[in-house]
């Protein structure tokens, strides 16, 4: 009865490099939710290229929240993302703050493999621990989760204990929810791992290692993630659902041997998200 959901998604938009909202747009999209992209910066190219030109949309934020709340909009779902300044935090707190029916997901990007994205400052990285205690569900990657933390990043594998307690730790500065991925466990493969504080229940989702690391990998899972969440399905459902599409578009574009940059080669499997059938077979009367 309502139509879709609506997620504002504040993020930044690269031009080329499949990550954020070139993957969250059509990937919630096809999943029937509408994104209304909130963009932080525009980017020629992702980070990870090295050269790249970027804008920083830092006054736009705001501007765009004034005229959401003239409009009167509801958002069902905030979803932050790639911030491209410290200050785009209390932009982000701000969103949140005007919008406290809506569930409040926070990815906080901020590196990968161990290593900060090039133009994640201390303080931007210091910062996005205000971010993620006022969310309902956070995202990071096993790169983030050690720095929200205060961990060094575990090289080689970790055992489920340690991931349980990271996961309890994430949870008690905020979050009901907690999802860490990128997750080498000792003898289940790269993992996902979640916890719903609410339920005290622990949940992994055991995948294959492919040994490249495609940008925009945790853009694709959270929207899934999210999409699967604002459809009804359980966390650990939604975990599957989100794992198991992205580690099977990893496998593709692992096939075709294209650069990591190039992010993860979606556009031929993007169809299986989408719901069972169509529902338009109706006329006017
Ligand atoms: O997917 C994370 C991400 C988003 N946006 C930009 C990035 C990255 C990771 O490199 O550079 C601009």
């Amino acid at each position: 009865m309502t139509g879709p959901k609506k997620v504002a998604a504040i993020h930044d938009i690269s031009g080329v490099g499949r990550c954020s909202l070139t993957v969250i747009i059509p990937v919630l999209s096809v999943m029937g939710v509408q994104v209304c992209p909130v963009p932080t910066a525009v980017l020629s190219a992702h980070t990870g290229y090295g050269e790249f030109v970027m804008r920083d949309l830092t006054d736009f934020i705001p501007a765009a929240l004034d005229h959401y709340k003239r409009l009167g909009l509801e958002f069902d779902c905030i979803y932050s993302g790639f911030l491209a300044s410290s200050e785009q935090i209390d932009h982000c707190l701000d969103f949140f703050a005007a919008f406290p029916k809506a569930l409040k997901v926070v990815d906080p990007v901020m590196g990968d493999n161990g290593e900060n994205y090039k133009t994640y400052t201390p303080e931007l990285c210091r910062r996005m621990s205000e971010l993620t205690a006022v969310a309902d569900i956070i995202t990071p990657n096993l790169t983030e989760a050690a720095i929200l933390l205060g961990e060094k990043f575990p090289e080689g594998t970790v055992d489920s204990a340690m991931m349980r307690s990271w996961l309890v730790r994430l949870s008690q500065k905020g979050p009901r929810i907690v999802v860490i991925t990128s997750v080498p466990v000792s003898g289940s493969g790269i993992c996902t791992v979640g916890y719903d504080k609410s339920k005290n229940s622990f949940w992994k989702i055991a995948g294959e290692y492919v040994p490249i690391s495609y940008s925009g990998s945790g853009d694709m899972f959270t929207s899934i993630l999210i999409g699967g969440i604002l459809g009804g399905d359980s966390l650990p459902i939604a975990m599957d659902r989100a794992a198991s599409f992205t580690q099977s578009a990893v496998k593709t574009t692992y096939s075709y041997g294209t650069d990591w940059t190039d992010g993860i080669m979606f556009e031929p499997q993007l169809h299986r998200l989408k719901a069972d059938r169509e529902l338009s077979d109706y006329t006017n009367l």
